[in-house]
């Protein structure tokens, strides 16, 4: 699993998972799974153009996380976006939202996120 931290403004880019899928409903920071033979790298700007539309620079690997969903376990390596052409569109997620990092933890997510919620606010320089 590959997600990327958009940041614009003081602020992160975050997506709505929709219903019909896995953890339907929760906001997550867009991303995927890294297909066969390919980089991590390459696999989120993949997933990042085909969710949001943009072409992104896969900055940084900031932080990775694990977690298990039952007995299903994912690592979950986040990246950074500094860089990105195009404005980003839903084209995957129910909405798509610009938030304030503190909003962030208000906000239903993940528990792979929640659970690691500090290390991700300091690997990103985020204000909570
Ligand atoms: P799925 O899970 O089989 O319904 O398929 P997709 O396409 O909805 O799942 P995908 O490719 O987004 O895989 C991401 C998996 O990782 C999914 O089970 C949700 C979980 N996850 C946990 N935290 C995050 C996050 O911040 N961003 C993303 N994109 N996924 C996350």
């Amino acid at each position: 699993m590959v997600a990327g931290c958009l940041k614009k403004d003081g602020k992160i880019l975050v997506g709505q998972r929709p219903q019909t899928h896995t953890l339907g409903g929760l906001w997550e920071f867009p991303g995927g799974k890294i297909e066969l033979g390919e980089s991590p790298e390459f696999a989120l700007a993949r997933e990042l153009q085909e969710e949001l539309g943009i072409m992104a620079e896969v900055g940084e690997l900031k932080i990775a996380c694990t977690h298990s969903y039952g007995d299903v376990g994912i690592v979950i390596l986040f990246y950074e976006i500094l860089f990105w052409k195009g404005e980003p569109k839903a084209q995957h997620h129910t909405e798509l939202e610009w938030i304030l990092p503190s909003e962030l933890p208000l906000r239903k997510i993940p528990d792979a996120n929640r659970k690691n919620l500090d290390r991700i606010f300091s690997a990103f320089n985020l204000i909570k």
